[in-house]
C-alpha cells in the first residue's frame, strides 16, 4: 500500500499507480501526476520510432550537430520534438532545458508549475546499432512566484530540489523507471495493450554488487586514483560490463549490484555526463532505492548547477562500492 493505505499491486497500470500515489501528496493539485502523464504519453510514442528505426529509415545521421558538438542522429531530433510538445501542451511547465537545445526553453507559461530537464534520448550512437538506448528527466517545482517570468534560480537548481525524476529505457522491453521521493518503481510496456504495468515495484539496489561499468578505453586519460579503482575490481574478479548507454547501463547495476563510473579524463576534465539532465536524476533515484551517486568529492545532489550543459564526473551505484571507490581514491590524493 502506499502512503494513504490505497493498494496497488505487480500489474497495476502507471496510470493507476500515478493516480494512487498522488495521496502522497496531501494538497496535491494532480499537476505533477499529469505531468508524469504527458512524458509516459511522450514516451510510447518515441518508443514507436525507436522500435523501427531500422525500417523507417530514420536512424541515420542527419547532419547536423547538436550542441556539444556531436553528431545528431534522427531519432534523437524526433524525440526531442515528441517531449517538447508533451511537455509544452499540458500547461504544467513553465520552461525546458534539453541536451538537444542551446538555452533554456522558456514556455512563456507563467501558471506552469514545473521545470523540466530532460536528455530526450541518450546513448544515441547506439541507434544504429540496435542497443539500448534511453531518455532521462528531472523535475523542478520553480522557485518564482507563479505569475512571474522565470528566472535562472528556477533553472539552476541542485539535485537535491528535485520533486520528480525518471527514466525510460528501450531496450529488449521497454521500461520507465521513476520516484517522486517515495521509493523507487519500475513499469515495463505492453506493446499490444499500449501501457505500462507496475512490474518492479518498490526498487532496492543491492548494497553490494559485482559489476564495474567504465569505458576502460581511456584509461590512459585517467587519474591514477581511477586506475587504482579498477586494479581493485580486478582483484575482486568483478565483472566488466559497458554498453556504452548510460540508462542501460545504470538500469543494470541498479537491479543486479553495481557500480558506473564516467571519471575526469584528460579530454573532459569535469567528465563527459550533463548534470542536469542526466547525473542528477539518476542521483535521485539511485539514492531513492538505497544507492549512492557522487562526484568523487560530494554527493551529486548537493552540487549546485552554474551552467546550463554542465558536465560532471560520475561515479554511481552500490553503496559499499561507491564506498570503495572513494576509500581507493583518496588514498591516493
Ligand atoms: P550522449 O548524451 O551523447 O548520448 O552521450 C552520453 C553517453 C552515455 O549514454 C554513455 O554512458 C556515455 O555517453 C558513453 O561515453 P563513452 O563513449 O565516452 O564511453
Ligand atoms: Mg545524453
Amino acid at each position: 500500500p502506499d502512503q494513504s493505505g490505497m493498494a496497488y499491486s505487480v500489474g497495476t497500470t502507471l496510470d493507476r499507480f500515478i493516480n494512487l500515489k498522488q495521496n502522497d501528496f496531501p494538497f496535491a493539485s494532480g499537476e505533477l501526476s499529469q505531468l508524469l502523464r504527458d512524458i509516459a504519453l511522450a514516451a510510447k510514442i518515441v518508443n514507436r520510432e525507436t522500435n523501427r528505426a531500422g525500417l523507417a529509415n530514420i536512424g541515420g545521421a542527419f547532419g547536423q550537430t547538436n550542441v556539444q558538438g556531436e553528431e545528431q542522429q534522427k531519432l534523437d531530433v524526433i524525440a526531442n520534438i515528441r517531449f517538447m510538445r508533451a511537455l509544452s501542451k499540458g500547461g504544467e511547465v513553465c520552461a525546458i532545458v534539453s541536451e538537444e537545445e542551446d538555452a533554456v526553453i522558456d514556455l512563456q507559461n507563467n501558471s506552469g508549475k514545473y521545470v523540466v530537464a530532460i536528455d530526450p534520448l541518450d546513448g544515441s550512437s547506439n541507434i544504429d546499432v540496435n542497443i539500448s538506448i534511453g531518455t532521462i528527466f528531472s523535475i523542478y517545482r520553480r522557485k518564482t512566484p507563479l505569475g512571474q517570468p522565470i528566472q535562472s534560480e528556477d533553472i539552476m537548481q541542485p539535485g537535491k530540489d528535485q520533486v520528480a525524476a525518471g527514466y525510460v529505457l528501450y531496450g529488449s522491453s521497454t521500461m520507465l523507471v521513476y520516484t517522486t521521493g517515495f521509493g523507487v518503481n519500475g513499469f515495463t510496456y505492453e506493446n499490444s495493450l499500449g501501457e505500462f504495468f507496475l512490474s518492479h515495484p518498490n526498487i532496492q539496489a543491492p548494497k553490494k554488487g559485482g559489476i564495474y561499468s567504465i569505458n576502460e578505453g581511456l584509461q590512459n586519460e585517467w587519474e591514477q586514483s581511477v586506475k587504482n579503482y579498477v586494479d581493485h575490481c580486478k582483484d575482486q574478479r568483478y565483472a566488466a560490463r559497458y554498453i556504452g548507454s548510460l540508462v542501460a547501463d545504470f538500469h543494470r547495476n541498479l537491479l543486479k549490484g553495481g557500480i558506473y563510473i564516467y571519471p575526469a579524463t584528460t579530454k573532459n576534465p569535469s567528465g563527459k555526463l550533463r548534470l542536469l539532465y542526466e547525473a542528477n536524476a539518476l542521483a535521485f533515484i539511485a539514492e531513492q532505492a538505497g544507492a549512492v551517486a557522487t562526484n568523487g568529492q560530494k554527493s551529486i545532489l548537493d552540487l549546485s548547477p552554474n551552467i546550463l550543459h554542465q558536465r560532471t564526473p560520475l561515479i554511481i551505484g552500490s553503496e559499499r562500492m561507491v564506498e570503495d571507490y572513494l576509500k581507493i581514491t583518496k588514498q591516493e590524493e
